[in-house]
This record gives C-alpha cells, sequence and structure tokens, in this order.
C-alpha cells in the first residue's frame, strides 16, 4: 500500500453503500489514504479512490478479521458507515444486531486497539438516525415540532434501538472504557442523527425514508412509482453533499468546543405530497400513485417531523448548503438528469 506521511489514513465501513460511496469520492479529492471495507464489492469506478479495499468476509464488520487485518495500521479516523437500514432490518432483526450492535463494538475496540498501539486518540464518527425518536401517534409527532436529542428517545424499530444503543456504546468507549482498571480511553466518538437522506447518484437500500429518492428517480428514468406512505407523511430529509459535509464537518471539530458527543442535523422536511409535487414540476411525464403499505406507514409515523439541530450549529458551525428548493433545482435534478442520460437501463 503507498501511503505518504503527510497522509492521514481513514477507515470506511460500509464503504459501498450510499453515503459511503459519496465519503469515498470527497476523501480521495483530499488526499486521505482510505481504507475501504465492505462485504459487498466497491462500485469499479471507486476503488483508485482507496489504498486499500477489503471485500467479502475481510470487509465484515462481524468478524473480528477486519479488526487482526487493521489493527497494525496507522488509522486516525474511522467513518464506522456500516448498518442495516429500518425496514431491512424489521425484516430480518437478528442479523440487523449482529451487523448493527456486534459490528459497532468491533469498530471501537479496534480504535481502542490501535489507539493503544500509536499512543493517540482515534475517532469514531458514527452515522445515528432520526430513527432513535419514537412517538405513539401522529399527533403526538406533530405536536413535539421540531425534536431535540434528548427528547422522544422510545425508538420502535429494531433499527432505531440498535443505534440508540452503539451512541451510548460510544460514550461508554470514549469515557468510561474499562473503568475498575483505570484503562485509558483513545476513541473519540462523534455521533450524527441523519434524516433521510437523498442522492442524485445511488438508491438507498432497506430504510423506509426510501419513498423520497424512489420517487425521483423512477421520474427520473420515466417509469411510474407507487409511493408507500401517506401524502401528508413529514420526515426530515437531506441532500447527500449535505450528508457528506455533515460528517467531515464533525469530524474536524474542535473536540473542546463539542458540548455533546450526539447531533441532531436538519436540511428540509417536506411532506410526501410536496416531494411527488416537486418531481412532477421538474419531470412533467412522471406518475406517482400513494398506495400506503400501513406497516411501513407505522414507521416513519413514529419517527420525528423534523429536528432541532441547534447544537450541531453552535458548537461546530453546522448549516445545510442546499434548502429543499436549492437541493432540487441545484443538485438533485440537473445530476439526475445527467446521470440516466449517461446510464444503460441495465445499469440502473
Ligand atoms: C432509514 O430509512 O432507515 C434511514 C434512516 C432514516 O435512518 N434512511
Amino acid at each position: 500500500m503507498a501511503v505518504h506521511d503527510s497522509q492521514e489514513m481513514v477507515l470506511i465501513t460500509g464503504a459501498s453503500g450510499e453515503l459511503g460511496q459519496a465519503l469515498i469520492k470527497e476523501l480521495g479529492n483530499r488526499n486521505s489514504a482510505v481504507i475501504a471495507a465492505d462485504v459487498r464489492s466497491l462500485p469499479p469506478e471507486l476503488t483508485r479512490y482507496c489504498s486499500v479495499v477489503l471485500e467479502g468476509e475481510r470487509g465484515d464488520v462481524t468478524t473480528s478479521e477486519l479488526g487482526y487485518a487493521l489493527v497494525e495500521y496507522p488509522i486516525t479516523r474511522i467513518f464506522h458507515l456500516a448498518a442495516v437500514l429500518s425496514t431491512a432490518a424489521e425484516r430480518d432483526p437478528v442479523r440487523a444486531h449482529q451487523i448493527n450492535v456486534q459490528g459497532t463494538l468491533n469498530i471501537l475496540e479496534l480504535a481502542q486497539a490501535i489507539g493503544q498501539r500509536y499512543e493517540r486518540t482515534v475517532q469514531v464518527i458514527f452515522p445515528s438516525t432520526i430513527a432513535v425518536y419514537g412517538f405513539a401517534s401522529v399527533h403526538d409527532k406533530h405536536q413535539a415540532g421540531k425534536v431535540t436529542e434528548d427528547n422522544a428517545l422510545e425508538p420502535r424499530t429494531l433499527y432505531g434501538v440498535t443505534k440508540l444503543h452503539c451512541e451510548r456504546l460510544g460514550i461508554y468507549y470514549s469515557h468510561y472504557y474499562k473503568q475498575l482498571s483505570g484503562e485509558q480511553s483513545w476513541v473519540d466518538f462523534r455521533a450524527l442523527r441523519f434524516p433521510g437522506l437523498i442522492s442524485a447518484e445511488t438508491l438507498p437500500t432497506g430504510g423506509t425514508s426510501d419513498y423520497a429518492p424512489e420517487m425521483l428517480h423512477a421520474a427520473a428514468r420515466g417509469v411510474p412509482y407507487l409511493c408507500f406512505v401517506r401524502p401528508d407523511t413529514q420526515i426530515p430529509f437531506m441532500a447527500m453533499p449535505d450528508g457528506v459535509r455533515a460528517l467531515l464537518l464533525l469530524a474536524q471539530a474542535e473536540r473542546s468546543r463539542l458540548s455533546r458527543q450526539v447531533y441532531n442535523i436538519g436540511a428540509f422536511a417536506p411532506t410526501a405530497a410536496e416531494i411527488a409535487t416537486t418531481v412532477a414540476e421538474y419531470f412533467p411525464s412522471a406518475s406517482i400513485t400513494f398506495q400506503v403499505d400501513t406497516r411501513r406507514q407505522a414507521i416513519v409515523d413514529s419517527w420525528c417531523a423534523d429536528v432541532n439541530d441547534n447544537a450541531a450549529r453552535r458548537d461546530w458551525g453546522w448549516e445545510p448548503q442546499y434548502d429543499y428548493v436549492r437541493a432540487f433545482a441545484e443538485y438533485l435534478v440537473p445530476a439526475i438528469k445527467q446521470r440516466y442520460a449517461t446510464v444503460t437501463t441495465e445499469n440502473v
């Protein structure tokens, strides 16, 4: 592996997922030495941004192999993105628990072991989610308005439960690790609670906020879309470039400026009907019909309508670059038109 002394070495788990793919490009362009790990294969066009690619069993966060393989690398930062999302987790809760919780525990152990070896702190940046919030009814959710980090932490999905647990595991590893033996912690854990992400380049798999990106991609491809939630459904969303920016801003923030370790980040919170209207404005032949899947609807109904991200704005200068109008006009629509103009239907 060719790594230069001036390069920071960064591990990305779940590298082949939506956020991972976007982050790899950004870090590769910033001259970081990227180690990409995922059980799935990395899209071939991304390997040029990576110093090491671990795929299949070698990239699996649930086994100790990954830790053995990487403990000697002078990694300073880990973006631990590997996780099973909400809908997929409900379909196989035991597997999702294994990946989301055991995977995170293994990564925290790896960070601690690398920190011990090199006697320096290793950052673990963790994408948490709005699924950690849980409301008993649509009325309660709208009454609550923009939820703050310490309220309504009553997740109703396995995904939300595992993410909330892992936030707390990360805090434990940062401050109380093996406290009875007075062991030093080498982990600097920081988490972001992501809203639904919308990318023009990739489609999510296994989430419940997927209706927004699916609606847009279907319209851009000229295929009809059956939206599985009610038109009045409201949760927060964010354009992918802002998601990547948030990860990097939090990673670069001075530790002393952080008043907490887990932050909400927001951008816009449209209803499904508003998204459908905007999509139809840009793609007049779009065919979007609402056909509610009551079980998936119950999941999004339990999530917050919007988030209060004042702490992130105050502590590390968070501000989305894309509000709703700009996200469509300047990122999603131009990029998606270009994507489907150059991609054959077999690749879609
Ligand atoms: C999901 O739908 O599961 C995710 C999320 C909101 O965290 N996109």
